[in-house]
């Protein structure tokens, strides 16, 4: 496998690296927070996309060593930006199903946010509702340890995969992520303003945020916002940004 050998071998000379990309909070327009989106730099100097390779790290095993490196630049990148003064900015960090298995999750994430000085109210954890439904007892016992560390646990592409609302109700998460599917024809599609109208009720009356993803326009915004949505992020803020750029945003609308 030509692109399993090749990730091994980015993975020693560390040719991986993050880009950011900022969630407003719908009322002040300021950034709460940065979700973390990882990049392969190839060799030939191209920017390769996660959707090209996530999948065969993932099946490969070797999402678990990027995993870890993803973590631990995202707090080392946190740190930074908390020592700027941006101490109110929270870090999303996307979790694969394998490394939600793995054993090693707990012991990981505790010793890198110590390494850092990170709170854990200060990391959140994206995961989605298939990764839950794999194996719920066990998942949800995981979720509850990280949720007592102080980590917060969002619930990525919310209502593109399959989950029970009683296993929804029995995960120890802050906030929901609407898919982007379900925002692009907001405004024209009745059926998806009611499914991103009635996530929303349904999240707060489980006591969750919601997050919008995928907004492009100030047309989405508003009617999200409208509606209630605490958290936007999409193209309309910001595409994913590397650090410097990062910076410049958070200097801005921080
Ligand atoms: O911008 P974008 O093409 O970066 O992301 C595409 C997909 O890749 C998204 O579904 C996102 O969840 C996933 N992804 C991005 N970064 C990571 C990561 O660090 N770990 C995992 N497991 N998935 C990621
Ligand atoms: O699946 P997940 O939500 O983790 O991944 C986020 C993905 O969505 C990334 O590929 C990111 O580049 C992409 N993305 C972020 N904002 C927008 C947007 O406004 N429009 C579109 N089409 N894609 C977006
Ligand atoms: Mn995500
Ligand atoms: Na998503």
């Amino acid at each position: 496998m030509r692109m399993e050998h090749d990730l091994r071998e980015a993975l020693a000379s560390r040719s991986f690296e993050l880009h950011y990309q900022p969630q407003v909070d719908a009322r002040s327009r300021t950034i709460v927070g940065v979700e973390a989106l990882v990049r392969w730099r190839n060799s030939a100097r191209e920017t390769i996309m996660p959707g090209e390779f996530i999948e065969i790290a993932e099946q490969s095993g070797l999402i678990l060593p990027l995993g870890e490196c993803v973590i631990d630049e995202a707090c080392r990148q946190l740190r930074i930006w908390r020592d700027q003064g941006y101490t109110a900015l929270r870090m999303a960090v996307n979790l694969s199903a394998l490394q939600l298995r793995s054993a090693n999750l707990l012991d990981f994430v505790a010793a890198t946010l110590l390494k850092h000085e990170i709170g854990g109210e200060h990391l959140e954890l994206e995961i989605t509702e298939s990764m839950v439904m794999d194996n719920p007892g066990a998942c949800i016992a995981k979720l509850r340890a990280l949720r007592d560390m102080g980590i917060h646990l969002a619930i990525d592409d919310f209502g593109t995969g399959y989950s029970s609302l009683s296993n929804l109700r029995l995960m120890p998460i802050h906030s929901l992520k609407i898919d982007r599917s379900f925002v692009r024809n907001i405004e024209s599609d009745s059926d998806d303003l009611v499914i991103c109208t009635a996530t929303i009720a349904l999240a707060h009356n489980l006591g969750l945020k919601v997050v919008a993803e995928g907004v492009e326009t100030s047309a989405q915004r508003d009617l999200l916002a409208g509606h209630g949505c605490d958290v936007l992020q999409g193209y309309l803020f910001s595409k994913p940004v590397d650090a410097a750029a990062m910076d410049a945003l958070l200097a801005v609308s921080y």
